[in-house]
Parts: C-alpha cells; sequence; structure tokens
C-alpha cells in the first residue's frame, strides 16, 4: 500500500459512490443492447452543452498549470486534452446531425446539467486551487473513461450505431490520457497541505455525485 496514491485510496474508500457513477444503469443499458434510443439522444444534446462549458474550465486549467506548477509537462497533457475538445465539439455537431438532434435552439441545459456547470464555473475561478481542481478534471475524464470502456468489453452487446460514441472514451488512448491526468493530481496531493486534501476528496465526490446525476437525467429524459 506504501506506493498507492492518494487517489486509489479515496475510490476505496468511496467506492460505492464510484461504482454507482461508471456502472450506472444508463451505461448498463448501452453496454447490454437495451438502450432507449431516445436517452441517447438527450445525452448526447446534454453533453454537447456540458463539454461547451467544459472548454473554459480546461482552459483555467492552462492558466493554473503556467502559474502554479512545479512540472512543465503539466501544461502539456492539459493542452492535449484542449486539443482533443476541439474534435469533439466537432464530433457532437457530426453526431447530432446523424441522430436528427437538434442542437441550436431550443436546446437548454436540464437542471442536473445547470448544476454540473455551474460547479466547474466555482472551479474556473482564479482563486480556486489548482491541486483542488485537477483532481476533478481527472475525475471528470476518468468515469467516461472507466463507463465507456465498459460498453466496448468483450461480454457487451452495445449497438453498433453507438460503438464509435463508445470509442471516443473508452479507447486505449483516453485511458492513457487519464493516466497522466491521475499522475499530475496524485503527485500535486503528495504535497497537498491538509486544506488542501479535504478539498479535494469534497471535490472529487462532488464529481462523482453530478455524473450519477447527469447518467440519470439522460435515462429520464430531463
Ligand atoms: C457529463 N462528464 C460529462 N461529460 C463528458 N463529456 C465528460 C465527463 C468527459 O469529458
Amino acid at each position: 500500500m506504501e506506493n498507492e496514491g492518494v487517489i486509489d485510496t479515496w475510490l476505496r474508500k468511496h467506492r460505492l459512490l464510484y461504482v454507482g457513477a461508471t456502472k450506472h444503469p444508463f451505461i448498463l443499458s448501452i453496454s447490454d443492447g437495451t438502450i432507449d434510443i431516445s436517452s441517447f439522444k438527450t445525452w448526447l444534446g446534454q453533453d454537447y452543452i456540458f463539454v461547451r462549458a467544459f472548454v473554459p474550465f480546461v482552459a483555467s486549467l492552462i492558466v493554473k498549470a503556467w502559474k502554479e506548477s512545479d512540472d512543465r509537462s503539466d501544461m502539456e497533457v492539459i493542452l492535449g486534452g484542449m486539443a482533443a475538445l476541439n474534435d469533439e465539439l466537432e464530433w457532437f455537431k457530426k453526431e447530432a446531425f446523424k441522430w436528427g438532434v437538434q442542437l441550436s435552439h431550443p436546446l437548454l441545459p436540464h437542471k442536473p446539467n445547470q448544476e454540473y456547470c455551474r460547479f466547474l464555473e466555482s472551479l474556473m475561478s482564479v482563486e480556486a486551487n489548482y491541486t483542488v481542481a485537477i483532481t476533478a478534471f481527472w475525475a471528470i475524464e476518468a468515469v467516461y473513461q472507466e463507463s465507456f470502456a465498459l460498453c466496448l468489453g468483450d461480454e457487451s452487446r452495445t449497438p453498433p450505431e453507438l460503438k464509435e460514441t463508445c470509442q471516443r472514451w473508452g479507447s486505449e488512448a483516453f485511458a492513457k490520457y487519464c493516466c497522466s491526468l491521475k499522475h499530475i493530481a496524485n503527485r500535486r496531493l503528495k504535497q497537498a497541505s491538509d486544506d488542501e486534501l479535504k478539498k479535494a476528496e469534497v471535490a472529487l465526490l462532488t464529481v462523482l455525485e453530478h455524473e450519477v446525476e447527469f447518467w440519470n437525467m439522460s435515462r429520464s429524459g430531463s
């Protein structure tokens, strides 16, 4: 256990919530092929809104890494994530067109999405701590990575038309990127004050709760 990072310690401590976010009924319904396509369309439109809010959050992390990080490679890892988001927004538009989902008016964020975006905004402020924000960033990416990787497993029955979506976040490349983020977060947490540690753990739990609510919203369509 000596070499275990802070994050794995927290994941063990909060196992149930983590499993709740990464093996949610919405994801299970993709992987067993029973998904209701209207749920998928709700998710698609809402996630496009979320990713648009995610871009300035990642931009704020680049600023924090540039100002505060003791390791130059942090900024490069985060910049790589930012570049992928550029691609991702285009992918959302293409995918929405394919499914006949309208991304312009009158697409509005549902309440759980609004609340999640508000949380992101709180982490974007200049006062928000880098260690806390990078921990949240890792968690946000890791939930999607683990969730969608499940839909690509040998036993999954993911509908072929949803495979590309699962590949976006479930790929080996995305897993590697999440690993780099986890590395950064663990390195910062190792040197963090008690106050920072407490805040980072709360941020991790808050992300997991928002992720569960986001899946719930997609599933119920509201
Ligand atoms: C809600 N969480 C949500 N949307 C995403 N696109 C990600 C995480 C991963 O980027």
